[in-house]
């Protein structure tokens, strides 16, 4: 951790805002994503972000993790490689270890509560160390969605003891591995683009991500079963270097900001729509959807996390403070 950091922090000094290259007298914003470009956050980004840019700059996505791999964004902004990204607390927990408590499973209640959280007074001093250490600015909080357990396997589950020896793919970092076994599975990390074949070859026996997930990347093509856990209420960041921001006018920031909270908003409103058909949508494609013991599960996250040596990184008191947000 204290490597890439150091790493980081000597970049942010040392890049000449190599990445901010014009093109036709615009500055250029290149976004990098695991994403595709038909999920929500991405088309809410190019409807949103985009034309609020316009003026000064050209909005350039880039998906599919074709520009930088997954997980390796925010060290790409610091060097001065990139403008931005949609990254997560996981990611951001590879550095910034506190950021764990986001990653934590049963924590944030719903769409709303994530919102609040990242407004709150107690988040200013974290979005200001990573502006700070990183070089990244959080501009604001994009809903992902309730990530569920969804299996190829048909076995029923009901308990985390239901999920004892099922290959269930993770993002691979430290903190995304945790929940699976949190969760009660053997946790096997694998990037996102990577998710459809393994599921396809057997390879693992599952992977867990929102409905809209499931449904934009065609998982439920090669899986039987999708099992209600709502084990986090995900999230994700807009990510945006401070050194191109630190660089526009007060007009230019107000312009960006404003961009990033309405496609977070747009996205937000057009995930929560589609969480709410997909259930349907899933049934129609042949898959068992159901609900599991969700207080054994609940119960099960909650005391691993708690007992974990992530608990020991989270500022004192914070968890209240979470929980207190109405
Ligand atoms: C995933 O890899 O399962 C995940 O859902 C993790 C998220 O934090 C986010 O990176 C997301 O992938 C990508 O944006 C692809 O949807």
């Amino acid at each position: 951790r204290r490597a890439l950091l150091a790493t980081a922090a000597f970049s942010v000094a040392g890049s000449m805002l190599a990445g901010a290259a014009m093109a036709q007298d615009k500055i250029v914003i290149r976004m990098s994503t695991p994403a595709t470009a038909t999920d929500q956050r991405s088309v809410a980004l190019e409807e949103a972000f985009g034309p609020a840019v316009s003026e000064f700059a050209e909005y350039q996505p880039n998906y599919n993790a074709t520009m930088f791999k997954q997980g390796t964004e925010l060290e790409a902004i610091a060097r001065g490689n990139l403008e931005m990204s949609i990254t997560s607390a996981q990611e951001l927990a590879t550095i910034f270890p506190e950021f764990s408590i986001f990653t934590a499973g049963y924590l944030h209640r719903d769409a709303e509560h994530q919102v609040k959280v990242f407004n709150a007074d107690f988040m200013e001093p974290m979005k200001k160390k990573v502006e700070e250490e990183l070089g990244v600015k959080l501009l604001s909080v994009v809903y992902l969605g309730r990530r569920h357990v969804n299996l190829k396997p048909e076995k029923k589950i009901s308990t985390p003891a239901d999920l004892a020896g099922i290959q269930l793919r993770m993002p691979g970092t430290e903190a995304w591995l945790f929940l699976g076994s949190a969760l009660g599975a053997d946790p096997v990390p694998l990037a996102f683009t990577e998710v459809y074949t393994a599921l396809q070859t057997g390879a693992i026996d599952g992977q867990d991500n929102p409905l809209p997930t499931v449904k934009d990347s065609k998982f439920y093509e090669v899986t039987s079963q999708i099992v209600l856990t709502s084990h986090l209420v995900d999230l994700n960041y807009i990510a945006f270097s401070k050194e191109l921001w630190d660089s526009l006018t007060p007009e230019q920031q107000e312009a960006v900001q404003k961009g990033a909270d309405a496609a977070a908003d747009l996205g937000r409103q057009r995930q929560l729509e589609l969480e709410e058909e997909l259930v349907a949508f899933m049934r129609e494609q042949g898959l068992e959807v159901y609900e599991p013991d969700i207080e054994a599960f609940r119960t099960h996250v909650q005391k691993a996390y708690l007992e974990s040596e992530f608990a020991k990184d989270w500022p004192e008191g914070m968890i209240d403070k979470i929980n207190a947000i109405e």
